[in-house]
């Protein structure tokens, strides 16, 4: 099905084919990728740079931006930036591509799957397009807004696991010092209590995993927009729910995400919720 929407810049109606910029982007993505795996072959531990203590980025994730950016700019010249390591303007226009060049940095200098690509179109507050092509397993997620989720042309659907047997991915974020009382407090209730648990060090990888069903449920506080704006909406177009650390599904501005099948969402919410103050989500 074609999905289109009309969009104005500057007074002038445009029409957008939301389905062929979707998979225009995969192939920008896909092309990311290549560059990525290309340079993973000669990487060596001398290129890694710090942004904070083990926050990391090299010339890599920087190289993976600038071919982004230009090759998105092509695609939809009216839109502006929202990228990891700032690279672009965000500019005045309500359409902004938010970027990850390489998320799961710290996976990817360890050699360690998965890492991947993250690209969303938004409009405003609203996301219209998700693409997370993942490079270790040469897969592409992606989604537009009413059209779907998919992974390389296959439907995507979440799981409907119960939180007895859910699979979890409870990540851990830079931020440890005011992380800890929650991901203590997560770990706490549900191990044991849950099929399993596991981190997997990339945001993006978490929610397309969620949207196949290979995970049932993850939540993640002080992440960048860059790291679940297009994996929320894969979640979504898959029939799962995706809102903040407040229960809110309002929750493309903030820095908190739980994503689940639906089914365990408030299981998850009733343990980071007491960790939210209105202005931290
Ligand atoms: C990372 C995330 C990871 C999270 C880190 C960081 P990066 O992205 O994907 O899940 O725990 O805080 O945001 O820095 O590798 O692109």
């Amino acid at each position: 099905m074609v999905w289109k929407i009309i969009l104005t810049f500057a007074g002038v109606k445009k029409e957008m084919d939301l389905e062929r910029y979707t998979l225009a982007v995969c192939e920008i993505a896909r092309r990311a990728g290549e560059y990525i795996k290309g340079e993973r072959e000669k990487f060596s531990l001398e290129s890694v740079e710090r942004k904070h203590a083990h926050d990391y980025v090299s010339y890599v994730d920087k190289g993976s931006e600038r071919l982004i950016v230009s090759a998105l700019r092509e695609l939809l010249p009216e839109a502006g930036f929202i990228t990891e390591e700032q690279t672009a303007q965000r500019g005045q226009s309500p359409l902004c591509w938010v970027v990850d060049p390489l998320d799961g940095t710290t996976n990817f200098i360890h050699r360690y799957a998965p890492y991947a690509v993250s690209i969303a179109l938004m409009e405003g507050r609203e996301i219209l397009i998700g693409v997370v092509y993942e490079i270790c397993s040469d897969e592409c997620f992606y989604a537009w807004k009413g059209g779907g989720a998919y992974v390389d042309g296959k439907p995507l659907h979440v799981s409907s696991q119960k939180i007895q047997d859910a699979l979890l991915c409870l990540q851990l974020p830079y931020n440890s010092d005011a992380y800890k009382p929650t991901i203590k407090r997560l770990i706490d209730t549900f191990y044991g209590n849950v099929g399993s648990i596991r981190m997997c060090g990339s945001a993006a990888m978490a929610l397309c995993y969620v949207a196949a069903g290979r995970l049932d449920g993850y939540a993640e506080q002080y992440i960048g927009q860059w790291d679940y704006m297009a994996g929320s909406l894969i979640v979504m177009e898959a029939g799962g729910m995706v809102t903040d650390y407040s229960g809110s599904i309002d929750f493309t501005q903030g820095n908190s995400v739980v994503a689940t099948n639906g089914i365990i969402q408030n299981d998850l919410l009733e343990v980071v919720c007491r960790f939210i103050s209105k202005d931290n989500r």
